[in-house]
């Protein structure tokens, strides 16, 4: 088997990123150019198991002597020794071979985030890891260690998926399908585990329809990520359980300061008053438990796709901003049901939150970036951006040079 020397020495070869151009070439323009992808992969998939190794070796805080994280070293190990001794690809029959094998490693590392995520957690749970959490600095590196590993990973997974998907994964989009798809996925999740949920409207720039060439499942996991998170927060401050109607109850003249109220209105009781000011949302949300909507608005440009994901639900304030993107972060405020407090809520809700983590990496890996920002004390948006053009190269950690480097086909 591979000794430690040799992964570490694999690690180092640089690897070589995609566009996602050439990932669509590659997988649409017939048997000659799939046997060179066969080839390329072959090669290119040991550096990247044998980086994503060496990266998981190098969580700190003991992170990477936990179960989860060995059992992850583990897998990948086992997996770049069975591409090591495979045969390279020849022919379409060796091709199909070497598929089925890349195929079923796919699935083997399918649990990972959650995996590694739970390691994580039992760390934290330590005195020693929840004095560490408690540095800010400790908890940036942490997050940055894993934000690499998980970028490591969405390559891996790509190029696989790239190339044992018929036709390949890169497609053009129907963007508003794909929002409709989220919104849809969202709200039943937003019903069953937070409350009815918020409308979500939906407008599309009369440019926002052009053909858009990305990975459905990256865009749609980006866009389920922020709406699940701003129905929640919604629901939680307009729904039938919320806190602001105990607030809203009080004397609006004698408003509690120590909390400031996302309603200004509520706040500056006179405000709505003054002419030509437009208080949203109205007093009526809080006092009829009826929900503000969420907006979302897409619209393409010159390079970019942007998806804006609006809400009203008070905002976050900026110094909690970067906490969005903590792999230990949880994004309920109250402790969850008991019978809640596992599974599907705790996936989606409490406990899981390394989906929007992960969402912006989704956006990082194609050259975009998901951008929170918040109107303290009225909503948040989200943005969603993504490159128009396919010629973004992938994002993979350990290659310095971002530039396209030209593939000789
Ligand atoms: C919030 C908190 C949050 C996180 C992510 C996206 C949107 C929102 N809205 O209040």
């Amino acid at each position: 088997s591979i000794s430690h020397d040799e992964i570490v020495a694999l690690a180092q070869v640089c690897p070589t990123p995609l566009t996602l151009q050439q990932m669509k070439t590659f997988a649409t323009h017939g048997p000659e150019l799939r046997l060179k992808s066969a080839v390329f992969l072959h090669k290119e998939l040991q550096i990247r198991f044998a980086r994503a190794i060496v990266e998981l070796s190098e969580l700190p805080i003991g992170l990477n002597e936990t179960k989860a994280v060995r059992m992850a070293m583990a897998t990948y190990t086992s997996h770049l020794e069975n591409v090591r001794k495979s045969k390279v690809p020849t022919n379409m029959e060796e091709d199909a071979e070497f598929t089925n094998m890349i195929g079923a490693m796919k699935k083997e590392g399918s649990n990972l985030v959650p995996l590694i995520c739970g390691g994580l957690q039992e760390v934290s749970h330590t005195e020693e890891g929840r004095n560490a959490l408690r540095l800010q600095e400790i908890q940036d590196s942490v997050n940055s260690h894993l934000d690499t590993f998980f970028l490591s990973r969405i390559g891996i997974r790509m190029l696989i998926g790239q190339h044992s998907t018929d036709g390949g994964r890169v497609k053009l989009c129907d963007v508003q399908d794909i929002v409709k798809e989220a919104s849809d996925r969202a709200s039943a999740l937003c019903r069953k585990f937070c409350g009815p949920p918020p409308e979500v409207i939906v407008k599309v720039a009369a440019n926002g329809a052009a053909p858009f060439m990305y990975v459905r499942s990256h865009l749609h996991h980006m866009v389920f990520e922020l709406l699940k998170n701003s129905m929640q927060a919604t629901v939680e401050l307009y729904g039938p359980n919320a806190k602001i109607r105990e607030r809203s109850a009080c004397s609006p003249l004698k408003p509690k300061m120590n909390h400031l109220s996302p309603l200004i209105g509520f706040v500056i009781p006179d405000i709505e008053h003054l002419d030509g000011v437009t208080i949203f949302p109205h007093h009526s949300h809080s006092l009829s438990g009826t929900l503000p909507p969420i907006t979302v608005v897409i619209s393409q440009g010159q390079e970019d796709l942007t998806i804006k994901i609006s809400d009203v639900a008070g905002g976050v304030k900026r110094s909690d901003w970067n906490r969005l993107f903590y792999y230990t972060h949880t994004t309920s405020t109250k402790e969850p049901p008991s019978s809640l407090a596992t599974g599907e809520f705790r996936e989606h809700f409490s406990g899981g939150g390394y989906g929007l983590p992960i969402a912006r990496l989704f956006a990082r890996y194609f050259g975009g970036e998901i951008t929170f920002l918040s109107s303290e004390g009225y909503g948040s948006s989200a943005f969603i951006q993504a490159h128009r053009l396919g010629r973004q190269t992938e994002l993979v950690p350990g290659h310095t040079n971002f530039t396209l480097q030209p593939l000789k086909f």
